[in-house]
């Protein structure tokens, strides 16, 4: 037998967890706080492949932390009082992991999850365990439970779960199974016909396991606490028949409620292996007829069926109630736990309003969706960069001529050399030793009115002169008497006498109705609008802001792809600023590109290029109040 103590797990109880298992360390203290411990479980978590950290966990509604270290050892120093240790280790890590443990003496119990442990490895574990005194439970074991003191890992399920079936606060029976899920059934019957169970332990389906029935049989004939038994037995082995002995030697005196499963066994004429790598009966022996019968004979109060094992309980507790030994305690309501908020979503018990709202791009589902189109029919489609775009700019399918149009104005608008504004901020910034995004960025806040951000305003200003019925005169006049500038009209170095290639493509593309399906109301608007301008004088051309402006104004009003009130809205929100931004960052970048492939130092504007003009001498000191400087 192994030497293995009376109480394995005590209110105090403090154990340490091997591997990345958070679900199941927030189940344990979960666990810990319906039980009104006044700690948690779990002191620490092991994991060699992660660093050493700290993991945020809840202890009802307090945030806590809890400390996970690489190493094993540093773990055990660190929590002396860790006297438990449940592992999540794989089959294939597993040996290693509890030979180490069994090195730290503090150590009294060992939970082994893991399934299809090789049986050679488990016996030699258990002979080390048994040499230091060490209860292992498992391997191949969802772990064990003790109402109001510990429960190992995922043992008795969800919350709902182990509040159904009260195992917040002791009852008086302890149970004993194989597995995991026949221990949540027992838990539940035996919630349901007596004052509840006081700790059960499901020793795992493995041939060989860490410790048997008989071991936690006897404990709980030597805990005080316990008031009778009951022993979930299955097919296959032969372990079922050292309670027989203990029963016949008075080892249990304890009621003793027995159950073997698997008797259906009998009625199939193949040989059957069951789930559990232990539940094959060789021999008649091994059968759980002939175990139930053996147990009966013993002593047990054996059931005539699995269907009685509820009243046979009963009836136990009931006559132990009859007789005093179990007198019945009133019922107090254990502490709400709250919920997750993922499982109380997914479960549709709570709605929280979303603090962002989008409408454009979709990643959550197995494939990432443009304005709920799927990234591979964008691929198929062959709608290029253009209907990219139009599904994340303006959440439509654009006309193949509009998506020609954009990616026209994207080619066009890529670079206008290193002279331009933008340009030169970004080699400035790049000689400066910055990186490509600083860089890129210097570049493009010289965009605005002046500078290749005339679009959003071109397109306003046209539109509303066109709306209004202005003559192109009137509107040429309109302006002047304002004292603006028409956004779209004039350039610093292009003119009649220079015309912008730029602008000549796009009018040309514009203008071909075999290619441009739609009409261009508002371009031609605006080539009246620049005859004008280009008489008073010859740079006041529309200039390439202004020409793809007009363009797109008329790609919102005339494609039919846009409502009256989506156009307008589209202008309004400044989206074709957002044509200029994008083109010429591709240029942006190319210059930074540049600038670092040839080696350029920092950058200083030399001082014959600069006019200082300083205050006269005079003004300053009076200035002053009248000292010398
Ligand atoms: N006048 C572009 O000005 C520029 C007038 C005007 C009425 C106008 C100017 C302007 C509107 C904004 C605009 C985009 C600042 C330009 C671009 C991208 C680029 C750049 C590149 C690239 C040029 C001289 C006289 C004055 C003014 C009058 C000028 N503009 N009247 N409406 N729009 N345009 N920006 O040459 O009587 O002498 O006092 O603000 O569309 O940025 O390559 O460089 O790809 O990178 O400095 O193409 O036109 O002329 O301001 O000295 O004015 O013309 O009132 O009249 P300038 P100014 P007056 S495309």
């Amino acid at each position: 037998a192994h030497a293995i103590y009376a109480s394995l797990f005590e209110r105090d109880t403090k154990a340490i967890i091997w591997g990345q298992q958070m679900k199941a360390i927030q189940g344990m203290l979960d666990f810990d706080y319906v039980c009104r411990r006044a700690e948690p479980s779990v002191v620490a978590s092991t994991y060699p492949f992660t660093g050493d950290n700290k993991q945020k966990y809840y202890f009802g509604q307090k945030e806590i932390l809890i400390p996970a270290y690489k190493s094993m050892a540093k773990a055990f120093a660190s929590h002396p009082e860790a006297s438990v240790l449940v592992t999540f280790a794989s089959l294939r890590s597993v040996f290693e992991t509890v030979t180490e443990a069994l090195e730290f003496p503090q150590i009294r119990v060992i939970a082994i999850i893991a399934e299809g442990v090789p049986e050679n490895q488990t016996r030699k574990l258990l002979k080390l365990a048994h040499d230091k005194g060490v209860t292992l439970i498992g391997p191949a074991t969802v772990g064990g439970i003790k109402p109001g003191c510990f429960k190992i890992g995922n043992t008795g399920g969800m919350m709902d779960n182990i509040l159904a079936s009260k195992l917040y606060r002791p009852g008086s029976v302890a149970y004993v199974s194989r597995s995991g899920g026949m221990s949540n059934e027992l838990n539940n019957i035996i919630s349901h016909n007596t004052d509840g169970v006081f700790e059960g332990i499901a020793i795992g389906g493995d041939r060989y396991p860490g410790s048997t029935y008989t071991d936690h049989v006897l404990r709980y004939q030597k805990d005080e606490r316990v008031k009778m038994i009951v022993l979930l037995g299955e097919v296959g082995g032969v372990e079922e028949y050292k309670i027989v002995e203990a029963l016949k030697q008075k080892q249990i005196t304890k009621p003793l409620v027995a159950w073997c499963i698997g008797t259906c066994a009998d009625y199939i004429t193949s040989e059957v292996q069951f789930g559990h790598a232990g539940a094959s009966a060789n021999g008649q022996g091994e059968t759980a007829a002939a175990k139930n019968q053996s147990l009966r004979e013993a002593g047990a109060k054996v059931p005539a069926s699995f269907d009685d094992l509820g009243t046979t309980i009963k009836e136990t507790y009931d006559e132990l109630v009859t007789k005093g030994v179990i007198v019945p305690q009133p019922d107090v309501p254990p502490p709400a736990v709250p919920m997750d908020y993922a499982w109380a979503r997914e479960l549709g018990l709570i709605r929280k309003p979303a603090s962002f709202m989008t409408s454009i791009c979709d990643e959550r589902g197995e494939e990432l969706m443009y304005a709920g189109v799927p990234i591979t029919k964008v691929l198929e489609q062959d709608i290029g960069i253009g209907g990219v775009l139009g599904l994340l700019w303006f959440q439509k399918r654009l006309p193949a001529y509009a998506n020609k149009f954009i990616e026209i104005c994207l080619m066009l608008t890529a670079d206008h050399g290193p002279a331009v504004s933008g340009a030169h901020n970004t080699i400035v910034c790049a000689r400066a030793g910055k990186d490509l995004i600083s860089s890129l960025v210097s570049g493009l806040l010289t965009i605005g009115d002046r500078f290749g951000g005339a679009l959003d305003g071109a397109a306003r200003q046209f539109s509303e002169a066109l709306d209004k019925g202005w003559s192109p005169m009137q509107f040429v006049n309109e302006m002047r008497k304002q004292g603006k500038h028409i956004m779209g009209i004039g350039h610093r170095v292009k003119s009649i006498n220079n015309p912008d290639k730029r602008v000549e493509i796009l009018k040309k593309f514009a203008l071909d109705r075999t290619e441009f399906l739609q009409q261009t109301p508002l371009l031609e608007y605006a080539l009246e609008v620049e005859s004008i301008t280009t008489a008073k004088k010859p740079n006041l051309i529309l200039n390439v802001d202004g020409a793809i402006g007009v363009i797109f104004v008329d790609v919102l009003r005339h494609s039919g792809m846009f409502t009256d009130a989506e156009a307008q809205e589209t202008i309004e929100i400044g989206a074709l600023n957002g044509l200029f931004v994008l083109g010429r960052s591709l240029g942006f970048i190319g210059h930074y590109l540049d600038q670092r492939r040839l080696k350029q130092g920092l950058y200083r504007h030399p001082w014959d290029d600069i006019s200082y003009i300083m205050p006269e001498r005079d003004m300053v000191s009076l200035g002053a109040g009248g000292g010398e400087m």
